[in-house]
Formats: C-alpha cells, sequence, structure tokens
C-alpha cells in the first residue's frame, strides 16, 4: 500500500526567539533567563550567547523571503517574552509586539501560515528572580503574557502552541541545570512541572478568551520515545518509571485530568505533589486542537546494575529515577550523538493515536545536527541531514498508512542557530548560517525538502537535489 502526504499537509519549519532573533537589547527587550546563563562561566560552550544570533531581528524580511522561495507553507516560530513584555509583568512593549506583528504580515503576503508558539524558554529574567517557574505566580504572569500576545496578532495568527517542550524547562532548567536558569532541585523540578502545566491551562483560557473561533490551540511536548533495554521486569519498570517522568507527567493532566499514580508514588520521597491545588488539573485539561511532538531520537533504558542515574554523570534530569541506567542504541549517530532511529517518531504518532482518539497531531520539530561546512564554490552538501528526513518522512508516512491523523511537519530548524548549551558549535538549520556576515546558504536538505513540498512526494535521497 502506498499512502502519501494528504493535498492540504502542512509543510513547514521552525525556529525558535532567542535561538536566532539577537537584538538581545534593542527596543525595551530585557533579558531573559537565557541572557543570564549564558553569562554563567562555564554554562555554554564557548561562552556564546544569543546577543546577535542570526540576526533575525534585523533580516526579517530576507528571511521570510527566504521561506518563500523555498516554498514553506506554514513558518513556526516562537515570541520573546521579554521582547514584548519586558518585566513579565504589566504592559506590552509597543515595539517589540511591532516585530511580530511586521512578521506575520510578511508571512502572510507571502502565502505562509504562521505558527505562533508563546514560549520557547526564554523566561524574563525578573520573573526567575521572583522564583521562577518552581513559582506558583509565574503560571499567572504567562496567562497575562498570552492575553497580551493573543489581542495583538488574534485576527492573523490561526494556529498557537502555548509551551514548548515543557520537560527541558522544568527538568533541564530546574533539576540537571544544563539549560536556563541551571538549578538543581528535584523538588523544584517537580514544582515547575506542575506550573508549567498550570500555566499551559491558564494561557490556553486567556487564548481563548481573545482568539476568534477558528483559531486553534495546541501544545507542543517532547514525549520520549522509550524503550527497555530488555524485555526484564526490571528493565520494563525502568521504561514505566522514565515514560511517567518524560511524557506522563504532562500528557496526563493535559489529556486526562489528573497526575498519574505512578509518578505521585515514584516522587513521594522528594515531594507530597501538595502544591497541586484543587481545581488545577481541570484548568490544565483545556481542551486541545491539537497536539504538538517534538522527535529527535529515541531513549534507552534498563535497571542499573551499578546504581548509576545517567551515563557519566548527575545531576540527573530524571527526578527519583536512581537505578535507571541510559544506554546509547547501536547505529547511526548525528553531530549531537544521538542515535537515528525514526521507529521512535512512528511509536510516538500511534501511542498518541491510541491515547487520544480524535486529536490532531503535528510534528512540531525534528531533524538533526550534522558538521556541515561549505565547499570550495561555497555550496553545503548535507547528504545525512538528507538521509535522515527521507526516514522520518517514511516513518510519518507509514503512522498515516496506520492512521495517525497527522496534519503537519516542521522541520528543525530553517536556519542554523544558537544550540542553547552547545552554542553555535551544533548546526540543525536547512540553511547554512555564515555568522561572520550572516549570509544565507541553502543547504542540498534545503533544495530536497523544497521539491518534497512543492510535489507532496518523498525524493529519492541518493540523489544531490
Ligand atoms: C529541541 O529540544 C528544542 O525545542 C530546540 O530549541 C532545539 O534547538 C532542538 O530540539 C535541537 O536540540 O539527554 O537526558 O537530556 C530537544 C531537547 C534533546 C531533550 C535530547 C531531551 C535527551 C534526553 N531534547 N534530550 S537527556
Amino acid at each position: 500500500m502506498t499512502v502519501n502526504f494528504p493535498p492540504d499537509f502542512l509543510w513547514g519549519a521552525a525556529t525558535a526567539a532567542y535561538q536566532i532573533e539577537g537584538a538581545a537589547l534593542e527596543d525595551g527587550r530585557t533579558p531573559s533567563i537565557w541572557d543570564t546563563f549564558c553569562r554563567t562561566p562555564g554554562k555554554v560552550l564557548g561562552g556564546h550567547t544569543g546577543d546577535t544570533a542570526a540576526d533575525h531581528y534585523h533580516r526579517r524580511q530576507e528571511d521570510v523571503r527566504l521561506m518563500a522561495a523555498l516554498g514553506l507553507g506554514a513558518y513556526r516560530f516562537s515570541v520573546s517574552w521579554p521582547r514584548v513584555q519586558p518585566t513579565g509583568r504589566g504592559p506590552a512593549a509597543r515595539r517589540g509586539l511591532d516585530f511580530y506583528r511586521a512578521l506575520v504580515d510578511d508571512l502572510l503576503a507571502h502565502g505562509i501560515r504562521p505558527v505562533v508558539t508563546l514560549y520557547h524558554w526564554d523566561l524574563p529574567q525578573e520573573l526567575e528572580t521572583a522564583g521562577g517557574w518552581p513559582a506558583r505566580e509565574t503560571a499567572l504572569r504567562f496567562a497575562d503574557y498570552a492575553h497580551l500576545v493573543g489581542l495583538a496578532l488574534g485576527d492573523r495568527v490561526e494556529l498557537w502552541t502555548t509551551l514548548n517542550e515543557p520537560w527541558c524547562s522544568a527538568f533541564l532548567g530546574y533539576a540537571s541545570g544544563v539549560h536556563a536558569p541551571g538549578r538543581t532541585d528535584d523538588e523544584a523540578a517537580l514544582r515547575a512541572a506542575h506550573h508549567l502545566n498550570l500555566a499551559h491551562g491558564l494561557g490556553a483560557q486567556a487564548l481563548r478568551a481573545v482568539l476568534p473561533p477558528a483559531a486553534r490551540l495546541s501544545v507542543t511536548l517532547n514525549p520520549a520515545a522509550v524503550r527497555a533495554h530488555t524485555p526484564s521486569p526490571a528493565d520494563l519498570d525502568a521504561q514505566r518509571r522514565i515514560d511517567a517522568l518524560a511524557t506522563r507527567i504532562f500528557t496526563g493532566p493535559m489529556l486526562h485530568g489528573a497526575y498519574p499514580d505512578d509518578l505521585l508514588a515514584d516522587t513521594a520521597v522528594l515531594t507530597d505533589w501538595s502544591f497541586v491545588r484543587d481545581g488545577d488539573t481541570g484548568v490544565i485539561k483545556h481542551p486541545l486542537d491539537a497536539l504538538g511532538v517534538n522527535y529527535y531520537a529515541p531513549t534507552v533504558v534498563s535497571a542499573a546494575t551499578d546504581g548509576r542515574p545517567v551515563p557519566g554523570g548527575e545531576p540527573s534530569p530524571w527526578p527519583g529515577a536512581t537505578g535507571v541506567t541510559f544506554h546509547q542504541p547501536p547505529g547511526k549517530r548525528t553531530a549531537m550523538d544521538w542515535a537515528v532511529d525514526p521507529t521512535g517518531l512512528h511509536d510516538l504518532l500511534m501511542r498518541f493515536t491510541h491515547e487520544a482518539p480524535g486529536l490532531p497531531l503535528l510534528v512540531t520539530e525534528n531533524g538533526a545536527a550534522y558538521d556541515d561546512k561549505p565547499d570550495a564554490d561555497g555550496a553545503v552538501h548535507d547528504p545525512e541531514r538528507i538521509a535522515y528526513l527521507h526516514a522520518h518522512l517514511d516513518a510519518l508516512l507509514r503512522a498515516l498508512a496506520d492512521g495517525a491523523d497527522v496534519r503537519g511537519y516542521f522541520l528543525w530548524s530553517l536556519l542554523d542557530n544558537f544550540e542553547w548549551a552547545y552554542g553555535y558549535s551544533k548546526r540543525f538549520g536547512m540553511v547554512y548560517v555564515d555568522y561572520a556576515t550572516q549570509a544565507r546558504v541553502p543547504k542540498s536538505s534545503a533544495r530536497w525538502y523544497a521539491q518534497l513540498m512543492r510535489t507532496g512526494q518523498l525524493p529519492p535521497y541518493r540523489r544531490e537535489g
């Protein structure tokens, strides 16, 4: 059986504000937790910062023309909270909002659908200083911010996402500390996860109140495609525990209105969860019009024999999961050292197809970093990325054939950009960025993807496009 991408399938690419915009101090923007973190010695490779990044704030029109030339149907970007509401409270900064108004206008003028993410990790520093995500107040502030952006862009943006990957915000930010704000406190991380869930629910309510009825609301998760190293009961139990901490801690309240009992039991030594107040899970279970899934690589776990929580290191982003060991599956790896395994994408899409029948799915991020370099003619050939994308889109097609309601795919990323703790050392773009000149050079994967978007058919991937 051959299945093809549906004619109305949304073909897109994704970015995030702090990773591409630069202009960190312009038009009233204040520091976010990432500006602070980048200035904390030893936290970001090479001491890199997002001060300039891909300079997208100044190159907006050029970048939209590039998207149009590639034939993007949709563009997923995030709004920088400290750019549009500098202290995280109170009135909007008009010039910051004007940037996003102009971006949306440019996209629409080129026939590209804007997909807005409200929060892709750049919390205003003032809100972190006041307690950050472990504080309930931050969720209330997020709802105000959602209201303000909804008012500004609601007449022209149809598809909205509250949060990107709240797992990273909570557990890389507050447990392992490899992301901003760099705290290492398991209890705080669990509180953060709850308040991110609450922010999602309150933010969805706030958006609904100001958006036209046709607007659609979503959230983007990075659910773990988690497998047991062996089928032993102990390894299967490790799989269950990581699945709870990675995925069900969010999908429990968001889709089913309750935290999973096994999660509460597994973390009981760290917290009694009394920060969850009556009514919270009802708010979090706000009706969704789509679920965004980000997928890069699978997670393989076993019950540890040596008691190491994560390979080679601590602190761990998995509160309470001592006794779980993480394994590198064999086979190809990307420049991030992540395994290339497209079946994980198929598995996740089928999981949500069964778990949330009737809920449309979007692949809001998928892609890979490779060591891309221009050749003597200045061209950038990235056949490994084409192979990666081909294999994952093939897995998506298999999920469609198996009944998954997948409405779109967003390649991470449009441009090479600031890869968080890795600084500019990792390149995920289909468009190469020469940071010295800010020149944009579409890689061969961009031509390959353009052909796919144009034809709706997977082109062969062995030939350079
Ligand atoms: C996404 O994060 C982000 O949304 C995007 O901003 C980023 O640039 C892109 O992917 C590429 O990294 O080793 O135990 O921490 C993906 C973050 C990376 C989180 C892999 C989970 C593995 C688990 N994910 N990570 S662990």
